[in-house]
């Protein structure tokens, strides 16, 4: 094989239609990120945004960091005998080639003891961990969302948290 053939052949490789992604992180793209802007006595926040999949494989986020609560995790709202309420989840999938949205009223990042009040434009920092183990950075602000009711939800089950996960 002379040098011009084996040119040909790496740009041939380069130039696949699908891109092999290293890391989960590399193939996971987040839209639009926001956390909810709440008054100073809140104790608690929570963050969305869009998760997007271009891979062709699912990957899962499971478990989330942040800067501005002691304590930050992954939640969903379940329906409860006509009362909707939040939940904590092990993990959010995203399919393969998909999104999944994390919104008010549905998945949401969980911001649990807020060390400062969040005011609309206030910065937060989000690190989304994912299933092989790669970090998503995500830098958001605090905006309102009119959806205020999130604080008087209540959770399923008592917060069940080690001192040493954070
Ligand atoms: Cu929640």
């Amino acid at each position: 094989m002379n040098l011009k053939s084996i040119t040909v052949a790496v740009s041939l490789l380069c130039a696949s239609p699908f891109p092999a992604f290293a890391a989960d992180s590399d193939a996971l793209k987040v839209e639009n990120p926001y956390a909810r802007a709440v008054p100073p006595t809140a104790q608690n926040s929570g963050a969305f945004m869009v998760l997007r999949n271009e891979s062709d494989r699912p990957i899962k986020v499971v478990d989330a960091e942040s800067d501005v609560s002691k304590v930050t995790e992954l939640h969903t709202h379940i329906h409860d005998k006509g009362v909707m309420r939040m939940r904590r989840v092990e993990s959010i999938e995203v399919p393969a080639k998909g999104t999944v949205v994390l919104q008010p009223g549905g998945y949401h990042v969980m911001l649990i003891g807020l060390k400062h009040p969040l005011k609309p434009g206030d910065p937060v920092h989000i690190e989304l961990r994912l299933g092989d183990g790669s970090k998503a950075s995500v830098d958001l602000k605090a905006r309102h969302t009119g959806m205020m009711h999130m604080q008087h939800m209540q959770h399923m089950e008592p917060m069940r948290h080690t001192a040493d996960k954070h």
